[in-house]
């Protein structure tokens, strides 16, 4: 952590990047971050493949420097933020969860620092801070503050709490360890307010949303012994209520929270008219080696990946390699 310390301390300007479809962790750790070297009064830009989400942006301050790739023509005039020393790159299990595009200018750089907590042997950093244990990107920023006697203060407490209250699920994953709330508490203690952060984060449903979920919920079906339930969306629903697929991102977690379910699966078409499969497990079985089968990957507990079949055979698909699965796991 010294040494990140002082990379930070000897350098001047900074970008700082994240994964696609950043979340709030992601946000959080990377907002922190930019705020600390704000403090030093270094040149930063966060750089993103994607905006931020929109229920992440009561957290961003008016004048943000902000790129995302995807909003931009990649002209070189605005490549100017190549010519920073140094990229700290943050809730990276590698450098490709960057986008393509953006790891590829990032692997150009002669510093780059790499904070992550994902389970993953690939330091691609001159610099890595990785620890598997922490619940999120945020408690290792606030690791790192604590040893250089940073004061946290209002703002990046409220950036370091939303990313640890949205990375545990609320407090509610394997990852909500005796730590997780220690700093959470931390946090209120300077200023933060979950009732209204809970808010702001989870009580921002837009109604085609909860109109696309209700024709998804009527697809929901369970498997006979009760162990893995489904649920999809079609994009003649999501026309119908004028929604895209960002809008379908939380829908298997009502798929994971049904009584008795170990395996949960969600079904989206692709504007390709492919089969988008995510796949969730609440029990020992890794579905990130199911996902494989179909060319995908991911997590031991959460995986994805895509099928070029219409949505009934992708399901069957999905469904069947569990179950030899689940039969070769037990043999
Ligand atoms: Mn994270």
């Amino acid at each position: 952590m010294g040494d990140i310390l002082n990379v930070i301390k000897g350098n001047d300007s900074f970008i700082i990047s994240s994964h696609i479809n950043p979340d709030g962790d992601a946000v959080g750790s990377q907002l922190a971050v930019y705020s600390l070297l704000k403090d030093l009064e270094k040149s930063v830009c966060i750089v993103n493949r994607d905006p931020i989400p929109f229920i992440y942006k009561f957290l961003l301050e008016n004048d943000l420097p902000y790129i995302s790739l995807k909003d931009m023509e990649m002209a070189e005039n605005q490549n100017s933020w190549m010519d920073a020393q140094v990229a700290i790159v943050l809730d990276c299990a590698s450098l490709a969860r960057t986008g393509d595009a953006l790891a590829e200018k990032i692997r150009k750089f002669d510093k780059i620092i790499n904070i992550d907590h994902h389970a993953s042997k690939e330091e691609f950093g001159h610099y890595n801070l990785i620890d598997p244990e922490a619940c999120a990107t945020a408690e290792l920023i606030f690791d790192l503050m604590s040893y250089g006697d940073i004061r946290i203060g209002r703002k990046r407490a409220d950036y370091l709490y939303t990313a640890i209250l949205t990375d545990t699920g609320s407090f509610r994953y394997g990852n909500s360890t005796p730590k997780a709330h220690d700093i959470a508490s931390r946090m209120i203690k300077e200023g933060v307010n979950p009732q209204k952060i809970a808010e702001l984060v989870y009580e921002v449903i837009p109604y085609q949303q909860a109109k696309l979920f209700g024709m998804s919920l009527d697809t929901l079906e369970i498997s006979t012994d009760g162990k893995i339930a489904q649920m999809w969306v079609t994009n003649d629903m999501m026309e119908k209520t004028g929604t895209t697929a960002e809008d379908t991102e939380d829908f298997i977690d009502y798929v994971r929270s049904l009584r008795g379910v170990e395996i949960a699966l969600f079904f989206r078409e692709t504007e390709g008219n492919n089969i988008k499969a995510s796949l969730r497990s609440k029990n020992n079985l890794d579905v990130s080696k199911v996902a494989a089968v179909f060319g995908g990957g991911g997590h031991k507990a959460a995986a994805g990946c895509t099928i070029q079949e219409p949505i009934g055979k992708a399901r069957k698909m999905v469904v069947d390699a569990l179950k030899k699965y689940q039969h070769w796991e037990k043999a």
